[in-house]
């Protein structure tokens, strides 16, 4: 077993929390565990790692199922790594989550029971028993009350770099304490699901970075800060409630005895703050500095790259996060990732080498595409688009497997239409997350961007950002030197872009738009 310094990246996903471990002298990561929620904790009836909720477009998860999560995979990675070695942690959770905590939280951190799992040492700290998580589109009433309170959405826009959004924490917020405000009173604490890991592993109550801090609607990116207005707009004492905003390579802590006594790690163990999972994702693909645009391919995809300066999209669909390394980061969301993907391969009761297939046998210059949208979209806001949903149950009663390249084309020329606001010249794209692994999915990237597409060893690269944190804050390395050390592509996965027809594809899209 080595002895060499480790360091370990957390991340809490939709569907999985997974481990990493990166060891310090080779640069390469030497253990990965994952626990998937549908598949491993199906007691929380959540297969992808979520349930709907009473009302239209409510989306929550169970803060209990990520402990127990955290449990997991800690054990099973102590079977793999002798956990004494690591030296520092940070993490990465899915952004804009939230949890609700009472009183009890601080008190219950500081004294948890080795003997017992986290689950039944924390079970009498939420004020809220669910957690609203990204996927939830809600909250479009509280998103105009605050709008309209600050003066309007590009005012919220200047001081966040987002517009009033659904899924950001604010509204979510907002919501929660109009419906149910007794449950609200009782909240001591708010954190986001990367703030609140931490504060799990440390043993406190640890604060929010910047990375993660700006998905809520309530930090003001220039000032770094809660901003004033907007915390009043959203909800009453809602300041009392909030966590500090750090910056994201802030030493929160040593790791709490719990984990010392039940898994064995060192005491002397640091913490580092943790941070939203695409900032994360943005320092292990190597994109701390300008110049490498990255998609993931998880639940949501995702297309983003870092910022020097805050360039806002004049639609109001795009972002702009902290970036860990900072200075700032550009993103975009697409709810119609995928679980997306998922349904059409199930339609066709395909697995993903038959999908695969499909998507080769049907070469794009004489295909058509159609527009992405199986589900409610955010970017662009549109909902579920009929006439796609019909021609694929068409196309599954003719056995017309064109249809699954049509519709893949369709997100990626809706991912490449909606990403021309960074204005940046793309000629250099790393892909990552669970979907990275498809072949022709990354090729079809490849053809529409006009770009060299490349892949890591790992495509878990949220959990892999998380431990080059860890990494880069206790060392006081340069992001360079960091980035050089870990950051390796997967050897003859480097993928050209064939020749497309970009402008007759655009025009056919928006032609279906009409
Ligand atoms: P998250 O981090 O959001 O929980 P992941 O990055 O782990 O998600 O990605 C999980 C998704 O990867 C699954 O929903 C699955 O649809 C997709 N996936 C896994 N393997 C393939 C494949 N070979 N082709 C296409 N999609 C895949
Ligand atoms: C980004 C977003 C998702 C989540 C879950 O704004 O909502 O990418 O972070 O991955």
């Amino acid at each position: 077993m080595s002895k060499t310094p480790l360091y370990l990246g957390l991340d809490l996903s939709t569907q999985s929390m997974s481990a990493l471990v990166i060891d310090a002298l080779s640069g390469h990561s030497i253990a990965e565990q994952t626990v998937n929620f549908g598949k491993d904790l199906p007691e929380y009836k959540a297969p992808s790692g979520f349930i709907q909720g009473p009302v239209d477009g409510e989306v929550f998860s169970d803060p209990c199922m990520w402990l127990d999560a955290l449990n997991l995979v800690l054990e099973r990675l102590s079977k793999k790594v002798s956990l004494k070695n690591i030296v520092a942690i940070s993490g990465s959770g899915q952004q804009h989550a939230s949890v609700y905590l009472n009183q009890n939280f601080e008190k219950k951190l500081l004294n948890l029971d080795a003997n017992q799992d986290l689950k039944s040492n924390l079970s009498n700290c939420f004020s809220r028993k669910l957690s609203p998580i990204w996927m939830d589109n809600s909250t479009t009433i509280e998103c105009d009350e605050i709008a309209t309170a600050i003066g309007g959405n590009e005012q919220v826009l200047a001081k966040t770099g987002s517009i009033m959004i659904e899924r950001f924490t604010g509204a979510q917020i907002r919501k929660f304490a109009k419906n149910h405000s007794e449950a609200y009173s009782k909240t001591a604490i708010i954190h986001l699901a990367s703030s609140f890991c931490c504060s799990v592993m440390v043993g406190q109550n640890a604060s929010i970075d910047y990375g993660d801090g700006a998905g809520m609607n309530l930090m003001n990116l220039e000032a770094q800060n809660w901003d004033d207005e907007l915390i009043v707009a959203t909800a009453q004492d809602l300041i009392d409630k909030l966590p500090l905003l750090k910056p994201s390579n802030e030493q929160v802590g040593s790791i709490s005895s719990y984990f010392v006594e039940k898994y064995g790690f060192s005491k002397e163990c640091q913490i580092y703050a943790f941070s939203g999972d695409n900032p994360n994702s943005l320092i292990g693909c190597g994109g701390a500095s300008t110049g490498t645009a990255v998609i993931s391919l998880g639940t949501s995809d995702t297309f983003f790259s870092a910022m020097q300066q805050p360039l806002f999209d004049p639609q109001g669909f795009g972002h702009v996060f902290g970036n860990p390394a900072g200075g700032y980061m550009s993103l975009i969301c697409f709810m119609n990732g995928s679980l997306t993907r998922e349904k059409i391969c199930q339609s066709f009761n395909y697995d993903w080498n038959q999908f695969s297939q499909a998507l080769t046998s049907h070469d794009s210059e004489q295909g058509t595409i159609e527009l992405p949208w199986l589900n409610d979209e955010i970017t662009p806001k549109v909902p579920k688009n009929q006439q796609a949903i019909d021609a694929l149950e068409q196309a599954v009663g003719n056995n017309d497997s064109s249809i699954v390249r049509a519709l893949i084309e369709g997100q990626f020329i809706n991912m490449y239409l909606q990403s021309q606001w960074m204005g940046e010249l793309i000629n250099n794209i790393i892909v990552t997350g669970g979907a990275s692994q498809n072949d022709e999915i990354v090729q079809i990237i490849a053809d529409i961007f006009q770009a060299t597409v490349n892949r890591l060893e790992t495509p878990n690269s949220a959990a892999l950002g998380a431990a080059m944190r860890a990494y880069q804050a206790h060392t006081k390395s340069c992001w360079q030197d960091t980035t050089r050390k870990f950051i390796h592509f997967k050897s003859n996965s480097s993928c050209q872009p064939g020749s497309y027809n970009i402008e007759a594809k655009i025009a056919e899209f928006k032609r279906l738009l009409q």
